[in-house]
């Protein structure tokens, strides 16, 4: 039996996780995988989120089974942080799913369910999981212009061009905030403009947000997917807590589907629970609760959004302070991109090969798109960064 399997391809910033780990230079700085560290190279659990677990352990009496979309409690509460008051909640259908990933993988396979011939729109680039799972699931997928190699900015002609192209029951995946992998976003005029196209095409927006209150504010990053959700027909949202709650192993996220048409919702539901049975049945409770417990409650919700948005604001002091030595040391502007891009990463923009050079003689691990991670950084560790850059000739 195992004898017929193949070798599947690695999941490259994964790899160069351990590639990272395995270096002995106590130099190097690792800019890879996405997750927060603060300026000790920390990834501390929040204090809401220890406040929380602490009084669940203390109050919760049974780790019985919940439901297949989880608990309801954790859908109101999250459906009210991602989509706010865009939407009536009669009209959003919501499962819990494991992480982020999970609500993704499910969201597909709902496409799929629904329509068997349904063509999905890719950002080129776009986060390596996107097009891994619609291939192993045998999905079509199309790609959409979105990065300007040249600003580093989005090439918006190119991307709402190819957004043309799409048809009614084809989906058009859209990073809500905070784009990986390249850190640059469309502003408030431009998503107009492609809520336009979709409202034009008859294709189905599936928002992606992994990163809420990562950008410029927790209400901020929201307000591009409340804006698509409440002028068309249907939209499909995969959330994760992973990255705005620090809870990454917990493996906590959401996916929403919402219709306009009220009578849908019942179907919908049910339809994400069965999806939910098919793969793993109920799905993981832990962090749900924790993020219900944080978002229901006010003390504890105020404690998260002042550590979130320290977060938030250290990143941004990280891209002024690289983008600002950059500009003393190659006295150009060139790399004014880095303060304008959003989220945890920015790409830098530069060949796979400069990308190997950094690491082989800096030490200093990226992506092999270049992209970084900016919370990888901290005061010390930019003036290198900048340097080995610029040394690079990049
Ligand atoms: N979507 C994007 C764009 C991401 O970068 C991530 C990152 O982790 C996720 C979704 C899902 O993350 P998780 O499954 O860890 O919640
Ligand atoms: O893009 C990232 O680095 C994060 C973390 O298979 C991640 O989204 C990376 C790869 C992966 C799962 C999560």
């Amino acid at each position: 039996m195992f004898e017929t399997l193949q070798a599947q391809p690695a999941d490259k910033i994964l790899a160069l996780m351990a590639q990272y780990r395995a270096d002995p230079r106590e130099t190097k700085i690792d800019l890879g995988v996405g997750v927060y560290k603060d300026a000790t190279g920390l990834t501390p659990v929040m204090k809401a989120v220890k406040a929380a677990e602490h009084k669940l352990w203390e109050e919760q009496d049974s780790k019985s089974y919940v439901g297949l979309a989880g608990d309801p409690a954790f859908g109101d509460a999250m459906v009210e942080l991602v989509l706010g008051d865009s939407v009536p909640r009669e009209t959003v259908a919501a499962a819990a799913t494991p992480g982020g990933t999970g609500a993704i993988r499910q969201a597909f396979e709902l496409i799929q369910m629904a329509r068997p011939d349904a063509r999905v729109f890719l950002s080129n680039p776009t986060w390596p999981n996107h097009p891994s799972i619609l291939k192993y699931l045998g999905m079509e997928i199309v790609d959409y212009r979105y990065f300007d190699d040249e600003t580093r900015g989005v090439d918006f002609d190119g991307m709402t061009a190819d957004l043309k192209t799409a048809r009614k029951g084809d989906v058009v995946l859209l990073h809500g905030c905070c784009h990986n992998p390249t850190g640059a976003n469309l502003n408030a005029v431009q998503w107009q403009e492609v809520i336009k196209v979709l409202l034009e095409t008859g294709a189905t927006p599936m928002v992606d947000i992994a990163y809420q209150g990562f950008g410029d504010g927790l209400e901020e990053d929201a307000a591009a997917t409340r804006a698509v959700v409440a002028a068309v027909p249907e939209a499909i949202v995969a959330a994760s807590c992973s990255k705005n709650f620090g809870i990454y192993r917990e493996r906590t996220g959401i996916l929403m589907a919402v219709s306009k048409d009220m009578s849908a919702k019942g179907l919908n539901q049910q339809t994400l629970a069965f999806l939910n049975r098919q793969n793993f049945s109920f799905p993981p409770d832990h962090g749900a609760r924790v993020v219900t417990m944080i978002l229901n409650d006010p003390t504890l919700k105020a404690q998260w959004i002042e550590e979130l948005e320290s977060v938030r604001v250290a990143m941004l002091g990280l891209r002024t302070q690289l983008a600002g030595e950059l500009q003393r040391l190659s006295g150009s502007d060139r790399f004014g991109f880095l303060a304008d891009h959003r989220g945890m990463f920015s790409r830098l923009g530069t060949t796979p090969e400069m990308v190997e050079k950094l690491r082989v003689d800096a030490g200093i691990y990226m992506v092999g798109d270049s992209r970084m991670n900016i919370a990888g950084l901290n005061a010390e560790t930019v003036p290198v960064l900048a340097k080995a850059i610029v040394d690079a000739g990049i």
